[in-house]
C-alpha cells in the first residue's frame, strides 16, 4: 500500500477523481494508448479518424461496425477503483468524479456527481427529432441505427471536432478548483481540452496514478505506476 497515498486520503475532505481509459481496463475495456489499446490495433482506419465527427457525417456505416465492436462492451462491471471512489463520496470525502470515459462505469458503482466530459454511450439521439434511445436500442439494431421518424441515432459522445456541453464543464471545473485533494488516474494527458482543467487544481495534494509516463508528470505532488484498481483495493 502506498501510505502517503492512504494518509492524504484520511485528511481530505474534497477529494475529485480526474480519470481516462485506464480506469476501466481493468473492468475489460481497452484503452486508446495503453499497451493493448485500440491505436496500437490495426483498422482500416486509425480510431481517431474514425470516432470524429466528420467520419460519422460521412461513414456513419463504417462508424458504426467500429463502434458496436469497440465501444459497447457487453457485461464490463465496475472494478475496486469505481467502487472506492462512490463509497468515498457517501462517507462524503469525495465531492466529484470527472471523467473522459463515456461507459457509465462510475455510475454503475454507486457514484452520484459524475461529470461526463466526453458523454455516454448509454445516451443516444435522433439528429432529426431528437428522441433519445438507449443503448441496447443500438446494439439490438444493425448498420445504422434509425428512429421512427427516420432520422439518423447518434451516440451522445463527443466525437473529434465536436464541443464539450457547457454545463458539464462548469461543474467539473468548479469542483476542481474547490478540490483539497486531486486524484488524477488512468489517463495519457493527451486530450483537450479536458486534460487542460487540472491546472484549476490549486493544492498540494496532486496524486497521478498511470501506468506510463504523462505530459504532466512533472506537476505532480506523487506518482504511483500500479494498475490503478489494485492502489484503490489497498485504500480504505
Ligand atoms: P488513453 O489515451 O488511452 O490513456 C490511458 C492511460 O491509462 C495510458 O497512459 C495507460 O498507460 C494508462 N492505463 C491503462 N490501464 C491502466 C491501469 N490499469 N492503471 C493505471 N493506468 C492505466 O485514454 P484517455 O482517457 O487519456 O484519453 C481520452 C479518450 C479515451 C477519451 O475521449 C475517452 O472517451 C476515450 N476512451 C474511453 C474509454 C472508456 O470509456 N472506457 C475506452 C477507450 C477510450
Amino acid at each position: 500500500m502506498n501510505e502517503k497515498l492512504a494518509q492524504w486520503v484520511k485528511e481530505s475532505k474534497r477529494i475529485v477523481f480526474f480519470g481516462g481509459a485506464g480506469v476501466s481496463t481493468e473492468s475489460g475495456i481497452p484503452d486508446f494508448r495503453g499497451v493493448d489499446g485500440l491505436y496500437r490495433q490495426k483498422y482500416a482506419y486509425p480510431p481517431e479518424t474514425i470516432l470524429s465527427h466528420e467520419f460519422f457525417m460521412q461513414k456513419p456505416e463504417e462508424f458504426y461496425r467500429f463502434y458496436r465492436d469497440k465501444m459497447l462492451v457487453t457485461g464490463a462491471k465496475p472494478n475496486p477503483c469505481h467502487l472506492k471512489l462512490a463509497e468515498w463520496e457517501q462517507r462524503g470525502i469525495l465531492t466529484a468524479v470527472v471523467t473522459q470515459n463515456i461507459d457509465g462505469l462510475h455510475q454503475a458503482a454507486g457514484s452520484k456527481t459524475v461529470y461526463e466530459l466526453h458523454g455516454a454511450v448509454q445516451r443516444n439521439y435522433c439528429m432529426r427529432c431528437g428522441k433519445f434511445y438507449d443503448m441496447d436500442f443500438i446494439k439490438n439494431t444493425e448498420g445504422v441505427p434509425r428512429c421512427e421518424c427516420g432520422g439518423t441515432i447518434k451516440p451522445d459522445v463527443v466525437l473529434y471536432g465536436e464541443s464539450l456541453d457547457g454545463p458539464t464543464i462548469n461543474g467539473a471545473c468548479e469542483a476542481i478548483a474547490r478540490a483539497d485533494m486531486l486524484i488524477i488516474g488512468g489517463t495519457s494527458l493527451n486530450v483537450y481540452p479536458a486534460a487542460g482543467f487540472i491546472d484549476l487544481y490549486r493544492g498540494n495534494r496532486l496524486v497521478l496514478i498511470n501506468m506510463s509516463r504523462t505530459p504532466r508528470d512533472d506537476r505532480a505532488d506523487l506518482i504511483i505506476r500500479d494498475p490503478i484498481g489494485k492502489v484503490f483495493s489497498e485504500l480504505e
